[in-house]
């Protein structure tokens, strides 16, 4: 058995460490999108495989046995491109992701879908808002340029960004209710715009929304094809076995 696990998630680290402890020779891959990703207790490779076929050649390379797309519900081209090159390739794979995030009693939450929508529906007199989408699609928010825009990222940004009032914030997941509530409190956020990407790393500034009575635009996943999908490390290990 050669297990791949597509990583950048919390439910990714944790099935890294579970196939460690259980010494199931597998690898970890990153994208390469920050500076430092979080070191794994597997053998790490980062960047991308160079489309279906360069993740098929490389599935075959190291005589991979089993693909495991452990990716973010946003990571949308890697999971298509895993479900191709595992049929091409003739091997398992598995989707390892966690369920959506679901609106509670309180929660002020303004459904889209995909990113232009969210920023159509920040039209309106400016705000304090916190834009916790990281910083792939910040571009598309100079649209609203009337807003004052709090942004969390991981890395400090290169080039300037083109949203004219805006402060960055420098911190990765995961992040706590009380840090979440101070950041809320302390910049005067009037509104939050996010991803539905489900699970616990990101799921605080929801609950500090909720308790502070603020809306949230919510953007949600997008669609992917039909695959086999668990939700847990311990169905994981099931299917390996
Ligand atoms: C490079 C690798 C772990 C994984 C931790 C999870 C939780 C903390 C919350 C907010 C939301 C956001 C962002 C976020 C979270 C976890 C998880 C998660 C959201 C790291 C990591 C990599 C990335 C890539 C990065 C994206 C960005 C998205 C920041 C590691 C830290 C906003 C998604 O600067 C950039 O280009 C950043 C790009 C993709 C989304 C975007 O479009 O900008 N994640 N995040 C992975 C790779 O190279 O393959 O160092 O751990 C991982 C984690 N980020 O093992 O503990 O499981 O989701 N990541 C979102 O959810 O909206 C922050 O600020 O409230
Ligand atoms: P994406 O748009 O779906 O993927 C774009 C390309 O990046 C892929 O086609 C692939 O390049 C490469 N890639 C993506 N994930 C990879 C991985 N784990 N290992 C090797 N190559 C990978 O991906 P994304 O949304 O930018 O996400 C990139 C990484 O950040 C993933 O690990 C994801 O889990 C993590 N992450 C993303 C988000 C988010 O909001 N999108 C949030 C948290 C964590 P090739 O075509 O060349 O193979």
């Amino acid at each position: 058995m050669n297990v791949l696990i597509l990583g950048g998630t919390t439910e990714a680290s944790a099935l890294a460490s579970a196939l460690a402890e259980r010494s199931i020779p597998a690898l970890f891959s990153y994208a390469g999108r920050v500076a430092t990703p979080k070191p794994q207790p597997l053998p790490t490779r980062v960047g991308g495989f160079g489309g279906v076929e360069g993740l098929a050649a490389f599935l075959a390379d190291k005589r991979i046995t089993h693909l495991v797309d452990a990716t973010h519900p946003f990571a949308e081209r890697m999971s298509r491109n895993a479900i191709l090159a595992a049929q091409r390739s003739g091997i398992r794979c598995l989707a390892l992701t966690r369920p959506p995030w679901v609106p509670q009693a309180g929660d002020h939450w303004q459904r889209v879908v995909g990113i232009e929508a969210a920023v159509n529906a920040l039209a309106g007199p400016p705000e304090c808002i916190l834009l916790a989408i990281g910083r792939q699609h910040l571009a598309a928010f100079a649209a609203q340029p009337q807003h004052h825009y709090l942004l969390r990222l991981v890395d400090r940004p290169e080039a300037s960004l083109p949203l004219p009032q805006h402060r960055v914030i420098l911190d990765r997941g995961p992040f706590t209710l009380e840090g979440d509530l101070a950041l809320l409190r302390e910049h005067g956020i009037q509104r939050l715009v996010c991803k539905n990407s489900g699970g616990e790393g990101a799921v605080a500034k929801l609950t500090a929304a909720r308790q502070l009575g603020l809306p949230v635009v919510m953007i949600e996943r997008p669609a992917l094809p039909e695959r086999r999908e668990v939700h847990s490390v311990e169905d994981v290990l099931a299917w390996l076995a």
